[in-house]
Order: C-alpha cells, then structure tokens, then sequence
C-alpha cells in the first residue's frame, strides 16, 4: 500500500525523529524480496553488477556479523522496485520539508539468529560528502519483528541531539550504546529512552537522519530481515572539497551535479521523477 502519511504521523516524526507506518509491503512483494536474500549473498546478481558495499559473502563470511549490501538496487531488480518506489520519495521530503527525493543509497540487511549488534548511530555521521549533509530513511521489515530478534530501535527524540562524528565499531561492537551515550551526555540528557520496533512483517518506519538508532544480538530462532531506502533532498550534490571513499565515485571532475543513473529521483513535488525508473 502507498504510504500516505497521516497529521498524526508528521507530527509524531517531529517530535521523536521516527514514525511506524504499516501495510506498506504486500505479502507477495514480502515473499518475493526474502526470496532474493540467499542469491544476493551468494553473489547472484540479476542485472549482471555488484553492489557498492558487500560485508557478508555465502561461505566467506564471518558467521556472527549481521550481513549487509549497500546499493542492492543496483544488483536485484527486486530490491529497486522497493527503495526506488515514489510514495518513499513522497514521504521523505514531506517529513523534511524538501522538494523531493533523491536515493542516497540502500541497505539490505540480514540478521539470522546469534548475529551480533549494529552499534548505534546516525545516520548523518556517514554524509559529510553530500551537500546538504542531511538523510532521511524508510527502513522496511520483511519479517515479524521481536525485542529480542535483533529489531531497529530508536532513541526517541535523538533527532534533536548535535551531530556525532562516526561511531567507534559499526558491526559487532561490544557495547552497541556506547556512542550514544557519549552523545546524550553532550546534548544534556540522562536517561535516553530506547523504544525497540516490535511490529509486522511489510511495515516500514521512517527516521530522521539524526535519529540515534541500532539493533542488539538476534536472540531468537528466525532471522531478522530489512530493506533499507535512504534517502536525501532531490536537491543533494556532492561536497566540493569532502570525498566519500565509496560514493564520491560517481562524482564528475568538473561538478558537484548528481547523476540520475546513480542517484535518481523519486518524488519532486512538481511532478518530476527520474524518467528510466518506470520504464
Ligand atoms: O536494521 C538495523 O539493524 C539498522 C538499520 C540502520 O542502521 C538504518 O536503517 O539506518
């Protein structure tokens, strides 16, 4: 279902820097994404290209980490007609107030059980090469969530807080708060409060890209699987000067203009949206 967000929605977004919004996958396109999990981590690409990040590989991989691709749009056509979906594009800009959406990049994540944290973090930390340095994200559960299967969880209000530099270890820290709250303490707050997303398969929720966010050890016995769209004002383009090891790639020499093919456009609010999406 489109996501159509709702009065109470933005506002719950303005005031905790996260907003649930369910029904937004079909239980087709849920069947259909779980689907591809086990080929991409093996390295079965459908449009012939790898991805730009990769941590886990099928019989490679260390057996604890959560397993992560970045840009599977590029390497599964499944996964781009999620993360690239308008109604995505619609909802991010809304909440931001820009005038569209562009795709920053995506995430396909994989936590079966006895798979370690992902420390918490924000999301802006990682963007110092696009200009203006600000995300915003729809994170989409392909499975039932529960508090102790390794869930998304937020530190409500976080999206308030001044950004931190990256954290220390992303995957498989020891103490996955650690950061966070070196990061409450400079912004005055005591007692953060974690909520922890216990919700259904196909519901996505929409962060802001301050948010303090992360997930614990799956402790369960069924994985955890997301789909990750993160997103940036259409209006994004590179920095001048502050490269990105990975995405400062596609920049041109002689311009700090984002290239449709790389960064495509889902939703701008005069109707346009990058023309080879819906071919
Ligand atoms: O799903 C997770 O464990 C964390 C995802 C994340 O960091 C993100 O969506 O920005």
């Amino acid at each position: 279902m489109a996501i159509d967000l709702t009065q109470e929605q933005i506002a719950a977004f303005a005031r905790d820097g996260f907003v649930i919004v369910e029904n937004v996958l079909d239980a087709d396109t849920i069947a259909a994404a779980r689907a591809r999990f086990e080929p991409l981590f093996a390295g079965e690409f459908d449009t012939g290209l790898q991805p730009d990040e990769w941590n886990w590989r099928t019989g490679s991989g260390r057996p604890d980490v959560t397993r992560q691709i970045c840009n599977g749009w590029k390497a599964d056509s499944t996964v781009a007609a999620i993360v690239l979906r308008e109604d995505i594009g619609r909802a991010c800009a809304q909440l931001r107030g820009w005038p569209g959406a562009r795709i920053n990049q995506d995430n396909v994540l994989w936590k079966p059980p006895g798979t370690k944290p992902l420390g918490f973090h924000q999301d802006d930390s990682y963007q110092e090469w696009v200009e203006p340095c600000e995300m915003m994200t729809c994170w989409i559960t392909l499975d039932d969530t529960r508090a102790d299967q390794g869930t998304i969880e937020y530190v409500r209000g976080s999206h308030l807080w001044p950004l931190s530099p990256p954290i220390g270890e992303f995957h498989a820290p020891d103490d996955p708060l650690a950061d966070m709250r070196v990061a409450a303490g400079h912004a005055g707050v005591d007692d953060p409060e974690i909520v922890s997303i216990v919700v259904k398969a196909g519901t996505a929720v929409l962060h802001h890209g301050r948010t303090w966010h992360g997930s614990r050890d799956n402790r369960g016995e069924n994985p955890r699987r997301s789909i990750v769209a993160h997103c940036m004002s259409s209006e994004a383009r590179f920095h001048d000067s502050h490269v990105g090891p990975i995405y400062s790639r596609y920049k041109r020499r002689d311009s700090t203009e984002m290239d449709e093919s790389f960064f495509p456009v889902l939703w701008r609010q005069d109707g346009y949206r990058t023309r080879w999406l819906d071919a």
